[in-house]
């Protein structure tokens, strides 16, 4: 999850440590949060099928966490040898540096602790289900995980050329939001929708939104919104595509970007190539 909150934030911070992670105290978790867990789990995996990109599924599917809130460590010692990235657990969201030092360093965060029952169908902040859910299948894709490195490296950089509201742009439209085309039809991979009940439907389903195919610049230069269903949807062919637009140097983007027009959340504009549903 991304977008900053002006509220003072959810998680208890007394006792980070300097890189924001604290310890993941398993016997918090009271069985109320356990069963509310499970309901959460088998909701969202009822749906998956039919929305989600199959590199989603097939890593949920192998994962199968829903008997309750995982143990950190224990989806470690699978994450590890498999593309070489950590679970770190945090009270929750990061100040934008330190969240893209630890994704640099192949450590994703995931906050601690989990949503109260009345807020199953909306959150603002991200909770442990939604960076779990959400987030974790696609740590296990290999092409997915390098993209994360190389934009949690690039994130590092964006903060010296004060480009960071164009940094989580792209991430709110690719590892948030982010649609992929595939042989059964427009699937999800991001993990704001694949961790809402609501959106996960409609950004695949519905005829409100727009989705228009990934061009680099076009999504860096959209603004969007935090709490509402996303107006505007952009759409990948694969993780490579993701992967080759995100190699090189963003620095010449960036001078570009700033001297074109912010665009609205819901705007299309005549270079828009419109993908239908
Ligand atoms: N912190 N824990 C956490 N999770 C996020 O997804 C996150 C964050 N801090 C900043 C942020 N996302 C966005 O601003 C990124 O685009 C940088
Ligand atoms: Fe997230």
């Amino acid at each position: 999850m991304a977008g900053q909150t002006d509220h003072a934030l959810r998680g208890d911070y007394s006792q980070i440590r300097a890189d924001y992670t604290v310890v993941q105290d398993y016997s918090r978790y009271s069985p109320e949060e356990q069963d509310l867990w499970k309901r959460l789990y088998a909701r969202q995996s009822a749906l998956v099928p039919q929305y989600a990109c199959n590199e989603f599924i097939d890593s949920l599917n192998s994962l199968n966490f829903g008997a309750g809130i995982p143990h950190f460590d224990e989806i470690n010692a699978k994450l590890q040898p498999a593309t070489g990235w950590t679970l770190v657990a945090v009270p929750g969201l990061l100040p934008d540096d330190v969240f893209f030092t630890h994704l640099a360093n192949r450590r994703f965060p995931v906050s601690v602790w989990l949503r109260s029952p009345e807020e199953v169908e909306y959150i603002v902040e991200p909770d442990i289900f939604h960076d779990f859910f959400g987030h974790v299948p696609l740590l296990f894709n290999k092409v997915f995980a390098d993209y994360l490195e190389a934009y949690g490296k690039g994130g590092v950089k964006a903060k010296g050329l004060h480009a960071l509201d164009y940094l989580a742009r792209l991430y709110w439209y690719t590892v948030e939001f982010g649609l992929i085309r595939t042989r059964n039809g427009l699937r999800t991979y991001g993990a704001g929708t694949l961790s809402s009940a609501g959106e996960l439907p409609y950004c695949v389903e519905s005829g409100k939104p727009n989705r228009i195919r990934f061009d680099l610049l076009r999504v860096m230069q959209s603004n969007y919104k935090i709490d509402t269903f996303q107006e505007t949807y952009f759409v990948i062919d694969s993780f490579i595509e993701l992967f080759d637009a995100t190699a090189p140097d963003f620095t010449p983007y960036y001078a570009e970007l700033r001297t074109r027009r912010d665009l609205a959340a819901n705007e299309t504009i005549t270079a828009d190539i419109i993908v239908k549903v």
